[in-house]
């Protein structure tokens, strides 16, 4: 997903790694027999494409809207035939967001029950075709309780005080340095930066090798107050790289799932964070299978159907950088106080979904994405220590975290490659249709899935 550093390694990884799909699997047949979100989306794709070309106006209608668009240098959008349209696509994509739900039993919960989720929760791993019947080929969500990782070293050892700094004591790890824990997400564009018309721009943590000691001392110390936020999160299968000394202390991978995906993951990674470290949203692809080890994850989740309401956008790169230039050598953690935001040159623009969740002003945001905020609310999920999180690829995920007894959330992931299969077509196709609504939700160039995700 990061576009710089984040997104670029996992873009290029899907890139390699979707050519050699097909390779590895064991079970195409039985994934596509039960592709029946793929074929409910097909179903009202049909609908909803008949329903646009049975309630135009006549072709000749069309060709005076079209023309009088172009007379007037407006897009056809805003004519009378153009805004007919669009209200019927916005209809239609909403009711797939209703019945792609309603389809996978998404039901939210009663609000007086706050803590409860729609997720689907399971007191013991499934069996591998359970998972694949029941979660893995609708694309539904599970959640699985402790049972799931009770066995692993990781669970009693990593969330003490010094178990990891111990381990670490002389390893140099990856530490993504932001001044407010947002980092691969949309940040107000430096003053002075010019040839863009947006406000915002996609901004990238400075990413520095220090020591696993001093890297777990910034973690806990860090505060939006002081101006630095570092959250270990290297996406590149880190947890058999750079954390190889403690890999040993959870499953290398999840047995019921690589059974059921018929693959291994591609990658492991290891995320080491405190309350401020947010990541805002966008999709993988990757099937991601995600194990809390202390503290706990908040993940809003949406749907792949609910593309549009996201309103993916291109924003120009931007990374940041030391304020002043470095002096300390690999492994110091002084100076690293002040950070500022550069865009990239050559400039190059990165689609990434606009919605904030949590913004500074809801009304303002409310106003600028109504499908957003307007529509159903997205799905919670709070994940606590010891349970997992099967998350499908193409969802689109918002995590957040409360940190545990040692001051730190920790979490694996495994990410396995997703099946690019016929529901991914259906997912790009939709992707691609413009619901016009309002200035806020004009399609960029590149909508449709080489996207914010990977
Ligand atoms: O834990 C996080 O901060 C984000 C996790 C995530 O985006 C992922 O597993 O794909």
């Amino acid at each position: 997903m990061e576009m710089s550093g984040r997104t670029s390694k996992k873009q290029q990884r899907c890139e390699q790694w979707s050519q050699s799909i097909g390779k590895r699997r064991k079970f195409d047949g039985p994934l596509d027999a039960f592709d029946g979100v793929g074929r409910w989306i097909s179903r009202l794709l049909r609908r909803l494409l008949g329903e646009v070309t049975a309630e135009d106006p006549d072709p000749a209608c069309w060709r005076r809207a079209a023309a009088a668009a172009r007379n007037r240098k407006t897009s056809v959008d805003q004519t009378v035939a153009g805004r007919h349209r669009n209200a019927l696509m916005e209809r239609a994509v909403r009711e797939l967001w209703a019945e792609s739900r309603d389809l996978l039993g998404l039901h939210s919960p009663s609000p007086d029950d706050a803590a409860a989720s729609a997720v689907p929760r399971a007191d013991l791993p499934p069996t591998p075709l359970a998972f694949l019947r029941d979660h893995v080929s609708p694309g539904r969500p599970l959640l699985i309780s402790a049972a799931a990782t009770r066995h692993w070293p990781a669970a009693t050892l990593w969330p003490t005080e010094s178990y990891l700094t111990d381990a670490l004591r002389s390893t140099a790890v990856s530490l993504h340095l932001t001044p407010d824990g947002r980092a691969d997400a949309l940040a107000p564009r430096p003053a002075g930066s010019s040839s863009s018309s947006s406000s915002k721009c996609f901004a990238s943590a400075h990413v520095r090798r220090v020591d696993f000691p001093a890297a777990a001392r910034l973690i806990r110390a860090s505060d939006p107050a002081a101006g630095l936020v570092a959250y270990a999160q290297q996406q590149d299968d880190c947890l058999r790289g750079e954390y190889a000394a403690v890999a040993g202390n959870v499953d290398a991978h999840v047995p019921w799932a690589s059974e059921a995906l018929g693959c291994l993951p591609e990658a492991v990674n290891l995320w080491i964070g405190n309350a401020h470290s947010v990541t805002s949203f966008h999709k993988d692809h990757y099937d991601n299978i995600y194990a809390v080890v202390s503290g706990e994850k908040h993940f809003f989740l949406l749907p792949p159907t609910e593309h549009h309401r996201l309103y993916i956008r291109d924003y120009p790169a931007a990374s940041y950088v030391p304020a002043q230039a470095e002096q300390e050598a690999e492994g110091e953690e002084q100076q690293l106080t002040r950070l500022k935001l550069q865009i990239e040159e050559p400039q190059r623009m990165v689609p990434w979904s606009s919605v904030d969740p949590y913004p500074a002003s809801l009304e303002e945001e409310a106003a600028s994405f109504p499908l957003y905020f307007d529509g159903p609310p997205p799905i919670r999920c709070t994940v606590r220590a010891g349970e997992m999180l099967y998350l499908p690829s193409m969802w689109f995920h918002h995590v957040s975290q409360s940190p545990g007894p040692n001051g730190l959330t920790i979490a694996v992931n495994y990410w396995y490659d997703m099946q690019f299969d016929i529901k991914y077509a259906y997912f790009n196709f939709l992707s691609s249709l413009e619901i016009d609504h309002g200035s806020s939700n004009k399609p960029h160039a590149s909508e449709g899935d080489s996207e914010e995700d990977d």
